[in-house]
């Protein structure tokens, strides 16, 4: 999405995690995607790829001016991280059901905090940090695109009194660099199946379940 939002051309290679090429490994110290090659520069975790970018090609910039605001949009993407993206694996891979209801009330009250912390407080714009989008969006918004995949498999929705991030789903949605590049739900539940059924074996699944 970054790429697409700062006119970038780049080469896409689409890693099937099931079966990793052997180049892989040897671009991917954590055997995870994305990575990005630049030249004769590797970087790798998401975050870290958008903040180079962002460095890197600084137009248009994809961070607040403010040193306030930057903060916030960090603490965003580190919540993104740190508390979101791991309930989310630890939901699907959870097989005893107290577990699963532990998580699942874990990432619930994650989502009532994006509202109620973030979102409900923007001054006013559709997007993370309000009226331009930045980084933040770029973070977040993939793991909202496939949202659906916990209800498909969990039965756990967005709560209703999350009206905001409603509307900045569907704000970032719109987007160019988000309708060029996603994928369709069908896509995401499948691509999720084994962490649903418990036989995901990769370097995320292992992660997650320790
Ligand atoms: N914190 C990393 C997480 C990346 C990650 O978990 N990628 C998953 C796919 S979404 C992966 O490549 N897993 C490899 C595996 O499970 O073997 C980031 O944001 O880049």
């Amino acid at each position: 999405m970054l790429l697409a939002e700062k006119g970038l051309a780049y080469d896409l290679d689409e890693v099937d995690l099931a079966n990793k090429p052997v180049w892989f490994d040897a671009v991917s110290p954590y055997s995870k995607v994305p990575v990005l090659v630049h030249g004769d520069v590797t970087v790798y975790e998401s975050a870290i790829i958008n903040e180079y970018l962002d460095e890197t090609f600084p137009e248009p910039a994809m961070m607040p001016s403010s040193p306030a605001q930057r903060a916030d949009a960090r603490i965003s993407i580190d919540f993104d991280n740190v508390k979101f993206v791991p309930l989310f694996y630890k939901v699907l891979l959870a097989k005893d059901p107290d577990t699963r209801n532990t998580c699942a009330d874990a990432l619930v009250d994650a989502l009532l905090f994006m509202e109620k912390n973030v979102l409900a407080k923007r001054v006013d714009g559709p997007y993370w940090m309000g009226e331009t989008v930045s980084l933040a969006d770029m973070a977040l918004y993939p793991h909202f695109e496939r949202i659906a995949v916990l209800e498909h498999y969990r039965g756990i929705t967005i709560p209703d009194q999350c009206g905001a991030l409603r509307e900045w789903i569907l704000a970032v949605g719109e987007r160019p660099s988000a309708q060029g590049t996603s994928h369709g739900i069908d896509y995401h539940i499948d691509a999720y199946s084994r962490y649903a059924d418990g036989t995901a074996n990769g370097s995320t699944a292992k992660d997650m379940r320790t």
